[in-house]
């Protein structure tokens, strides 16, 4: 029997963190805990980069370029879509989250969605270093073990033109 199992180690792994401004009392908290999840398990800060985005709804196209650019084993998204009376929520987080799944799944590296959507800022603020924890840096640890499975996984086989 052959058993895959990604491990938390971070050692050798170069993370991007890709961080909406909107929102940003919430998502500079989950930028701080996802810092800190990547460190904690051995990833070194020179091997973490940042990229700022206006909203959740331009995560997709920076992760899909990060993801694809051959320079990162795995990409984590932060972003905080809070409800309020609108029905914008709806838009924007089923369109990052969709964004996000199809980043990862074209490019082939784990890009973990890191996006808070919640009914308040309160439950926002609670998700992000508060009582509930930290999503960033639970995020964190989720891209260190995808990006440990798959350097155990075998690699694709070639397309058609090798
Ligand atoms: N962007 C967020 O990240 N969170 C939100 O709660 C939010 N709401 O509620 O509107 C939000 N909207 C902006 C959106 O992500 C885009 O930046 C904007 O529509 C420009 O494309």
């Amino acid at each position: 029997m052959t058993t895959f199992d990604g491990q938390r180690r971070g050692e050798g792994l170069r993370v991007a963190l890709v961080c909406s401004r909107f929102n940003e009392l919430v998502t500079e908290r989950l930028l701080a805990g996802a810092d800190d999840g990547l460190r904690r398990h051995g990833v070194d800060g020179a091997s973490i980069t940042v990229a700022w985005v206006p909203g959740a709804f331009e995560l997709p196209l920076v992760a899909a370029r990060l993801a694809s650019s051959a320079e990162y084993d795995a990409v984590v998204v932060l972003g905080a879509v809070i409800r309020g009376a609108t029905a914008h929520f709806d838009f924007v987080a089923g369109q990052c989250a969709a964004g996000v799944m199809r980043a990862q799944l074209d490019s082939g590296i784990p890009v973990v969605f890191g996006v808070l959507t919640t009914d308040t800022v309160e439950q926002a603020l609670d998700r992000a270093g508060g009582k509930s924890g930290n999503k960033g840096f639970d995020a964190a640890a989720a891209a260190i073990e995808m990006a440990d499975l798959l350097r155990q996984l075998p690699k694709p086989a070639a397309g058609p033109r090798g």
